[in-house]
């Protein structure tokens, strides 16, 4: 069975990732600005001052984007550009760059997806406190009211947040990412709980402010996990670490999903943070509960788990067995997380999934032919979807898929070490060249899916 006919296949990026430009008409710093400048924290010291140029460089890109034959194109704006202090003056210049953008993106017939924040928060608010003052909220708020008054005549669909428990872990657990801080369990429950309520008032901004009718969703990453076997057993495993199993983390599904699509943090979790929980206030969970319109998620890899021997609730990690195939981040190729994961959440938040991102690092290089050879992308991206459309098949609405990442970028902590890209950069010379997978994509776009091999999920 193909997907279905109104499938939106498109690609991702972010703008500190790509777009460059850091200081340019007026732009201020973020915190990777910031971070980026302390000596070790990012892989050779790399920076996103040039990036892809993607700033500059737009129009070639989106080019490229049409001629792979995307539907949509999932942005992210950048706050600091649009308010250098992150509150106060806005800058026309930033919001300009994104008319651009978004008309080139309409103009070659892809549909702008637009995330409102992944990861490059303004460096003056992180000086007022960031996520910890619960008057992020309002700053959010309002600068979602400025894009969306802007940009609302043509964007129709919408994202809050990018994977927060990522950005709250490590940048503010383990201090890996900008802006490199380790605060105590407390303080991290206060700042998860903030930007919650950051996203339910963004969410009311879009809605109010809006010039269309628009369809707004969430981009979080999750904690998944695949039942080992088919058997009940192990389905209810793995469903009992990912929706239940409380434990003190702040990357619970529990902390992030529930609160926004069933309106309350579990009572289980808040047990589990104990004194350390945060402080909610009357209509705060009305507030982070608003309704959305779909689901977005973000799937890598994810471990496997079996039921455990004694029967009691959870479930047994089931390690990846020697010699698993990995990418060159190391993580574990596991293609039926999407099968399991477009499942497990359309069953429990009933609402249409979009795969926000999905995709793999490789050392890809440009071989003397002139062109970029990625077979193991290629084989990624078949198992991949192979495990997706089955997913659909078996009654998940399952409405568009993101391949993470449309070029290659600033990875964050790893520099640029790591490729993600369907479309080859060079960095020293910037010139963009579509890998074999870009074309290979292109294909399955153009038939919708119906030339991937119909794998049993035992052999994907
Ligand atoms: O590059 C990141 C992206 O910014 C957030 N999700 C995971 C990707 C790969 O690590």
């Amino acid at each position: 069975m193909p997907f279905p006919n109104d499938f939106v296949w498109g690609a991702a990026a972010a703008s500190y990732q790509i777009e460059g430009a850091a200081r340019a008409d007026g732009k201020g710093p973020s915190v990777w600005d910031m971070f980026c400048k302390k000596a070790g924290a990012v892989f050779q010291n790399h920076h996103g001052d040039v990036a892809c140029d993607h700033y500059h460089r737009y129009r070639e890109d989106v080019a490229l984007m049409q001629q792979m034959g995307l539907h949509a194109y999932r942005l992210s704006i950048s706050w600091p550009r649009i308010i250098p202090q992150g509150i106060g003056p806005v800058s026309s210049a930033g919001l300009a760059f994104y008319d651009r953008l978004i008309d080139a993106l309409l103009a070659a017939g892809i549909e702008p997806y637009v995330t409102l924040f992944h990861w490059d928060l303004p460096l003056a608010l992180y000086h007022r406190g960031s996520w910890l003052n619960r008057d992020s909220s309002d700053w959010f708020a309002d600068y979602t009211r400025v894009v969306v008054e802007r940009l609302s005549d043509r964007v129709k669909n919408w994202m809050t947040f990018n994977e927060p428990s990522i950005f709250l872990g490590m940048g503010y657990q383990t201090g890996i990412h900008a802006p490199g801080d380790r605060l105590r369990f407390a303080e991290l429950t206060r700042a998860a709980h903030n930007i919650l309520l950051s996203h339910g008032k963004a969410v009311q901004a879009i809605r109010a402010y809006t010039k269309q009718s628009c369809r707004v969703g969430f981009a979080p990453a999750a904690v998944g996990r695949i039942p080992h076997t088919d058997s009940p057993l192990d389905i209810v495993a793995a469903k009992s670490v990912m929706f239940g199993s409380f434990e003190k983390s702040i990357s619970h599904n529990g902390l992030w999903l529930d609160p926004v699509f069933l309106g309350e943090y579990p009572k289980g979790l808040l047990d589990a943070f104990g004194d350390e929980g945060p402080e909610i206030l009357d209509g705060d969970m009305t507030t982070i509960g608003q309704p959305l319109d779909f689901f977005g998620i973000n799937i890598y890899a994810w471990e496997r788990v079996k039921a455990k021997a004694d029967g009691k609730s959870g479930g047994e990690l089931v390690p990846y067995p020697v010699g698993y195939p990995v990418t060159a981040l190391g993580w574990p190729v596991t293609p039926d997380a999407l099968y399991w994961g477009a499942r497990f959440f359309h069953e429990r938040y009933r609402k249409p999934i979009f795969i926000t991102e999905n995709g793999l690092s490789l050392r890809d290089l440009v071989s003397v032919d002139g062109k970029v050879h990625d077979p193991q992308r290629i084989d990624f991206l078949t198992r991949y979807l192979a495990a997706l459309r089955r997913a659909s098949e078996h009654g998940a609405d399952v409405a568009g898929y993101f391949q993470w990442s449309v070029m290659d970028n600033f990875e964050w902590a790893q520099g640029y070490r790591e490729r993600f890209g369907l479309i080859h950069v060079d960095y020293q010379t910037l010139a963009r060249t579509v890998k074999d997978s870009g074309h290979f994509y292109a294909e399955i776009i153009r038939k919708n899916g119906s030339n991937l091999p119909d794998l049993p999920l035992s052999a994907i």
